[in-house]
């Protein structure tokens, strides 16, 4: 039977490449829609926590995923040659920067190595990995094709941008628009099958490298503007204006605005990432991607300012930072999450450390975290480790932190965040 038969009669037994956020939420999915789907990943410590129905991602419900592993639904292995017997196979592996901030495309490649030995006739294969335009048919595709097999003959290859917000209450896997596109028409066709399975609506474009850019769209639109408003927040500071209150009139209009706000800095693992990857793969066709670079280092320096930021604070006191202790609130690389990835907590607790500031932390999703290169524990939130506080720093705006508390006993109040705008006390410093 066809592919494309087995994708419309749900005979076809899919594969995810990659368990982690992004690929155990689309293998729930799929299953969800009634294929077994096999789970790869070269973490036996992830397989043998699915295959006993515990999941590691807070988006996946422990029951949830039990329940379909129970039925035979999902089931996770670190044997690749189990690629044999799927029909479609998703890549979700990672995609960072190395040291010198250029793509590490080393995931991806080795994830297409891993799968190739197996590979069979009328089989797809998507690429998920958020990555610069090019990866799929310059990298991916010849990869694939040492297994004999021809993209767009006998094996379909596309590109369809992962889309996960972890933590979204609203939008998720199922209900998040997919864009797809295929190295060939009949690529896209077949991709744009797999996905219409199991996600509400699924866009299809011309070709992988439309695909691959349309992410990183998404994701430089959302830089450069946060850069924007960590520029304009400089400004407002010596203008004596408050840009928080300025962005809420602003969106107050209807249309042709949409609000981003200042902060401590770019953290996450797409936003401060992605762009980097269209500035690398720029460079080859002699093109200086300004916005991205100028947007970077806005960003970059947000730490940095936040450090001037809290000296000066300190200085109404007549305090120097060096001594003073600090209560960092909230770690965390946004508010209501546990993911600390580029956080910009930890290059602000590097320069607190290198002013001799005396640190301590909370943060209700963070149980520890790495100052001055020991790892220390969240300290319980109460009016005597506030008021002991010299300065309380807001990294961080966690929804479950009990601000009244915090304004009450603190002597002073850096807020990066404005999660104190509803409070009106001299001792709250807004960034
Ligand atoms: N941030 C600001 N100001 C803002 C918005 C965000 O300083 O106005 C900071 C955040 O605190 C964080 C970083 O930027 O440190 C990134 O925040 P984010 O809201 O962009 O959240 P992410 O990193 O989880 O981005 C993800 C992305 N999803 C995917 O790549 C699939 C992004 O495309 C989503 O638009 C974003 O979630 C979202 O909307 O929540």
């Amino acid at each position: 039977m066809s592919l494309e038969n087995k994708l419309s009669d749900g005979s076809a037994v899919l594969g995810v490449v990659g368990l982690g956020y992004v690929g155990l939420p689309l293998a729930v999915e799929m299953a969800h829609a009634g294929h077994r789907v096999i789970g790869f990943d070269v973490s036996g410590e992830k397989v043998d926590l699915i295959n006993k129905g515990e999941s590691y991602i807070p988006d996946v419900p422990m029951e949830e995923l039990a329940s379909l592993v129970d039925k035979g639904l999902i089931t996770a292995t670190t044997d690749f040659s189990q690629v044999a017997s799927i029909d479609a196979v998703a890549i979700c592996v990672p995609t960072p920067l190395d040291e010198m901030k250029e793509p590490d495309t080393s995931f991806m490649e080795s994830a297409a190595r891993a799968i190739t030995p197996y590979l069979h006739a009328d089989m797809l294969v998507t690429l998920e990995s958020t990555t610069y335009p090019g990866t799929t048919e310059e990298i991916i595709q010849p990869i694939l094709e040492v297994s004999g097999l021809t993209v767009g003959t006998d094996l379909y290859l596309a590109f369809s941008p992962e889309r996960v917000d972890p933590g979204n209450p609203v939008y998720q896997t199922k209900n998040t628009p997919k864009v797809v596109g295929g190295v060939t028409p009949e690529c896209t066709k077949h991709a744009v099958a797999l996905y219409e399975r199991f996600i509400d609506t699924v866009v299809p474009v011309s070709s992988t490298r439309a695909s691959e850019m349309t992410k990183l769209l998404e994701n430089i639109f959302r830089s450069v503007n946060i850069a924007l408003m960590n520029e304009l927040l400089q400004l407002c500071e010596r203008m004596n204006i408050n840009l928080w209150e300025v962005v809420d009139a602003a969106k107050t209009k209807p249309f042709g605005f949409m609000p981003f706000y200042p902060g401590p800095g770019l953290g996450g693992h797409c936003i401060p990432i992605d762009p980097f990857y269209l500035s690398w793969k720029a460079r080859q066709f002699d093109f200086h991607t300004e916005f991205i670079e100028l947007s970077g280092k806005v960003n970059e320096a947000m730490p940095y300012y936040v450090i001037q930021r809290l000296m000066d604070a300190l200085n109404t006191q007549r305090k120097a930072l060096g001594g003073s202790r600090v209560l960092v609130l909230g770690v965390a690389y946004k508010a209501d999450i546990d993911d600390m990835r580029e956080s910009p907590a930890i290059r602000i607790a590097e320069l607190l450390q290198d002013k001799e500031a005396d640190i301590v932390y909370h943060d209700p999703y963070v149980p520890v975290f790495k100052v001055a290169g020991t790892e220390v524990p969240s300290v319980e939130l109460t009016a005597e480790e506030l008021s002991h506080a010299d300065v309380v720093l807001i990294i961080t705006d966690h929804s479950n932190v009990d601000y009244d508390l915090v304004v009450s006993h603190s002597q002073l109040i850096l807020d990066t965040r404005n999660a104190l705008k509803a409070f009106d006390d001299s001792k709250v410093v807004r960034l």
